[in-house]
């Protein structure tokens, strides 16, 4: 079951510029960075809330670190902006068969890693009006792994 925003991913040119706006303008402050290298991002993650089901919603800022992953090419195509939202589940294997069984395109085979030691798969968004749909398992909340 979907409980939760667990986090906005926000594609930027440059990571520390974007960090220190959503400082200096809304006082976030970041609560964790790391490089994925699977994913070819660095990121920072700015925590805005804790949510009822022991979890938390985030801003997820992320700049490419090569040129031929997934945020450059958007990037390179859209400029900078709202990238994908993310729902945080408890069981992110239940939750992406079902969503597959009603045909939308789940584009991973198993979870990949995300942040904070998390499992996260994608929906397609060509399957999802429109929006980049991700799917995260925090590694708190993880009962598989
Ligand atoms: N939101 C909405 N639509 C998107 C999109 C996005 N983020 N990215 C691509 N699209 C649309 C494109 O506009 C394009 O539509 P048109 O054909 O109408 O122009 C279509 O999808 C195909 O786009 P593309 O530029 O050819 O890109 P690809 O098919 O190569 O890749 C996708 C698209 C979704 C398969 C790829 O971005 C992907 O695998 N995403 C999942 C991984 C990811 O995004 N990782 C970074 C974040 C990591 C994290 O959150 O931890
Ligand atoms: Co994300």
């Amino acid at each position: 079951m979907l409980t939760r925003i667990d986090h906005i991913g926000i594609a930027c040119f440059d990571l520390d510029k974007t960090v220190e706006f959503y400082r200096a303008t809304y006082g976030f402050e970041v609560f964790h960075t790391e490089v994925n290298e699977e994913q070819g991002v660095r990121e920072a993650m700015l925590k805005i809330n804790e949510t009822s089901d022991g979890g938390a919603s985030y801003l997820q800022l992320l700049e490419p670190v090569r040129e031929d992953s997934t945020v450059a090419k958007w990037l390179a195509k859209n400029g900078e902006g709202v990238h994908h939202i993310a729902f945080g589940t408890a069981d992110v294997d239940a939750d992406a068969s079902a969503i597959k069984e009603k045909g939308v395109r789940v584009l991973y085979e198993e979870p990949r890693k995300g942040s904070m030691g998390s499992r996260i798969t994608f929906l397609h968004p060509k399957d999802c009006h429109g929006v980049l749909t991700e799917l995260v398992t925090s590694a708190s909340s993880d009962k598989e792994h």
